[in-house]
């Protein structure tokens, strides 16, 4: 990347074609559009305790205080699910009844949504839809309507960042309401991404962007693609006039509905390049967005920041006196943008000659003045800066180059949950990934946590994962065709562990491996892609197994069994056998995976499998991609 100022000159050369609208941000209670000004971080007087930087040892204060709260509240929506999610001769509410007392009895869930643009937000949401108790339905028997009530935390990554802020900035919202929202600016995927909402030219949407992002620059941020793609993306996600430019991310802790634990906690993930490397690995830093904070727990860095001061100069873990303190830089549309900062390929690569020419200019001209190894980076100040209680590897760089989080192939958001001070029981790991040539997920994600867990005395500092198999095997035993749990003997690993439901996607009513850069989705193949996933992990509705619900169950509360030695139920016993991985492996190269829906669970004519015209890409950009 050049420096700050050829960077303010692109902007500044953009900025000449721009005439200056303010719309005013419409008045939408939720996550609050409290950034100073708009889109631009801005100096403000420090509070009284001047923020700090703190070590990664334990868990923030934060966090801590909030726990019980959402601890607490999941025992009634525990107590709900296991109303409708029979296990046989055993009581699972009176169970949770019994354990709620003890927070360390009691099971600690979580949920993980992977990147994969929007095919992985589309399958994201139709789990969180299936999970959900709001939803119509999804409390009969055979359903798992209650489970998002009951975890403690979400995960989303790229595609699954953005199912994070579509809930999470919009008041927790319900799939039903974005999927029925016709008037609202929420979940326009209809729309090109490229060419902005109905209701707005091409030309006021690119110069509306140009604007928000001018401002930034003006205010003495680097700028990178990134923050255009980000601003795209707040039109699509953030239910507010102009993509909402002021909503910030640490906005989403003083929503009195997470305040009150009555949401699980939202955490983004995105990964943290080495100084002076461009090659993101296994042993890259990832970094973690919590509703309060930003930073890892990796030993790299070590130590979090308080998100609503990101772009301060921090300096050895304070901002010293006289150094002004930031806000607004912890933008919302800016948090997922980075998470997903890979599809920055997608704008330099797209074919721009209709598109008015502010938008050319501005793509074109922050792509040429990159270059071609920076194009997806986020430039972050680095809070880190001569803060030494950790490795150190940071602390001489004032900047930091923060990437998609899928870029370590680790494409499920899982770091977050298996940090040793989190306590995670039991992980619902959603994956859409495009692991295979035709886009359907094999296992990858899990191998690369796996290996990197194995990293004990360097980068994976205190985390442990359970044993997966390798990819071929995946494919071979069917373990992606289907739901798996890894990591049911908890004896096998010598750190806790928590248990894994892996949840693949899979065809169950239409073939749901659309394109990672299919970036506009009509009414319907949106609607028919969140009822795949919901019939996926559903098992459809419990028809492909009838004790899918209960097993589901058996996996929530395995850990909690042990930890109060429960004679497990016979039939959690028998769940286990079926979908626990028993350790076997093939590793035998198989032929291709292909798997094609069930036709008796469809009916084809209402599926639309079209591809969205206006947006398919080069074969050559989708390989680069293959994984993500
Ligand atoms: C946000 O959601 C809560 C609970 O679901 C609801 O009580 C509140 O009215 C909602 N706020 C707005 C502004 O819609
Ligand atoms: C725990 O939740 C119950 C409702 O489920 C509520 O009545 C009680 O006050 C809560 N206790 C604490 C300590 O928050
Ligand atoms: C809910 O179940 C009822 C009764 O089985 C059915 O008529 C209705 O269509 C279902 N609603 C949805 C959203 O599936
Ligand atoms: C989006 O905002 C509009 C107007 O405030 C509101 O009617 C609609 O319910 C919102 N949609 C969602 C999904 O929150
Ligand atoms: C802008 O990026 C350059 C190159 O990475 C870096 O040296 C500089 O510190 C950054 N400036 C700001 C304000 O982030
Ligand atoms: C990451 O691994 C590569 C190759 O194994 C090594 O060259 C590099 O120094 C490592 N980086 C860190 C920060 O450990
Ligand atoms: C680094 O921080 C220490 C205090 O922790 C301070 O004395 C020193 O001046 C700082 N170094 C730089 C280069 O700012
Ligand atoms: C904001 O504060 C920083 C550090 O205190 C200072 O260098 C910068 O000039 C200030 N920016 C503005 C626009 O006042
Ligand atoms: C699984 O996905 C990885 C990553 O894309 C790929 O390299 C590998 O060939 C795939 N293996 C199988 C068996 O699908
Ligand atoms: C499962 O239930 C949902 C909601 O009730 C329904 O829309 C869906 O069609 C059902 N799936 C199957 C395969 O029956
Ligand atoms: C148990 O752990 C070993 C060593 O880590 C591993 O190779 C094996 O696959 C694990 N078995 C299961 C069933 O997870
Ligand atoms: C459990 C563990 O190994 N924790 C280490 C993580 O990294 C920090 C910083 O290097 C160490 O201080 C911890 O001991």
């Amino acid at each position: 990347m050049h420096s700050l100022s050829s960077i303010v000159l692109v902007a500044g050369l953009l900025s000449g074609t721009i005439a200056s609208s303010a719309h005013p941000d419409a008045v939408v209670p939720r996550a609050y559009p409290n950034a100073p000004d708009g889109y631009a971080p801005e100096n403000v007087t420090c509070p009284e305790n001047r923020p700090t930087i703190r070590s990664a040892a334990k868990l923030s204060a934060n966090e801590s205080s909030w726990l019980p709260l959402r601890r607490n509240n999941t025992v009634q929506a525990m107590k709900d699910f296991f109303g409708h999610v029979n296990i046989s001769n055993f009581d699972a509410a009176g169970y949770i009844n019994k354990v709620s007392g003890s927070a360390t009895d009691l099971p600690n869930i979580a949920i993980a949504v992977s990147g994969g643009g929007y095919r992985a937000m589309l399958t994201g949401a139709g789990a969180v839809k299936a999970f959900d108790s709001r939803t119509s339905n999804s409390t009969s028997s055979g359903q798992l309507g209650g489970l998002l009530q009951s975890a403690t935390y979400i995960a989303g990554l790229s595609g699954g960042s953005w199912l994070m802020a579509s809930i999470f900035v919009n008041n927790f919202t319900t799939i039903d309401a974005l999927q029925a929202d016709t008037t609202g600016q929420a979940w326009q995927l209809d729309q090109s991404i490229v060419e902005g909402p109905k209701g707005m030219s091409t030309l006021s949407y690119y110069n509306t962007i140009a604007d928000q992002v001018h401002a930034k620059s003006k205010a003495g941020y680097n700028i990178t693609i990134t923050d255009i793609w980000a601003r795209m993306l707040s039109f699509q996600f953030i239910n507010a006039t102009d993509g909402g430019p002021s909503y910030t991310w640490s906005s989403l802790a003083l929503d009195p509905n997470f305040v009150k634990g009555n949401t699980p906690m939202p955490l983004v993930v995105a990964d943290l390049r080495n100084p002076g490397e461009t090659i993101i690995g296994s042993n890259s830093t990832i970094l973690e967005f919590s509703p309060w904070e930003f930073g890892s727990w990796d030993p790299t860095v070590y130590a979090f920041a308080p998100l609503q001061y990101l772009g301060s100069r921090f300096n050895g873990g304070v901002i010293p006196q006289g150094v002004s303190c930031v806000r607004g830089f912890d933008n919302a549309g800016f948090t997922f943008g980075t998470s997903s900062s890979l599809f920055n390929e997608f704008l330099t690569e797209y074919n721009i000659s209709s598109l008015p020419s502010v938008a050319a200019g501005l793509l074109t001209g922050l792509a040429k003045d990159l270059g071609k190894n920076d194009e997806d980076i986020a430039s972050y100040i680095n809070p880190f800066y001569n803060y030494t209680a950790n490795d150190g590897i940071f602390a001489n760089d004032k900047n930091l180059n923060v990437v998609d989080g899928g870029l370590d192939l680790q494409n499920i958001p899982l770091y977050p949950l298996i940090q040793p001070e989190r306590n995670v029981d039991v992980i619902f790991a959603v994956d859409a990934s495009a692991d295979t040539d035709n886009h359907w997920p094999n296992g990858t994600s899990l191998v690369n946590t796996y290996e990197r867990s194995l990293n004990t005395s360097g980068i994976a500092n205190g985390t442990s994962f359970p044993a997966v198999p390798d990819q071929n095997t995946f494919v071979n035993l069917g373990l992606n065709t289907r739901p798996t749990f890894f990591g049911c003997n908890s004896s096998n690993t010598t750190h806790p562990t928590p248990l894994v439901v892996y949840l693949p996607n899979y065809p169950y009513i239409m073939d749901s491996n659309k394109s990672t850069f299919d970036l506009q989705y009509n009414t319907s193949d949106r609607d028919n892609m969140i009822l795949n996933s919901y019939d996926m992990v559903t098992m459809a509705n419990s028809t492909r197994d009838k004790n899918w619900s209960t097993c589901v169950g058996c996996a929530m509360l395995s850990r909690s069994f042990e930890r109060t030695n429960t004679t497990v139920p016979d039939v959690c016993n028998s769940c286990f056998k079926t979908y626990c991985w028993d350790g076997t492996r093939n590793s035998t190269t198989p032929v291709a995976y292909a798997p094609s829906f069930n036709s008796t669970t469809v009916n084809a004519g209402l599926l639309s499998s079209q591809p969205s015209a206006s947006l398919v890409l080069t074969l050559s950009v989708a390989a680069i991609f293959l994984s993500l």
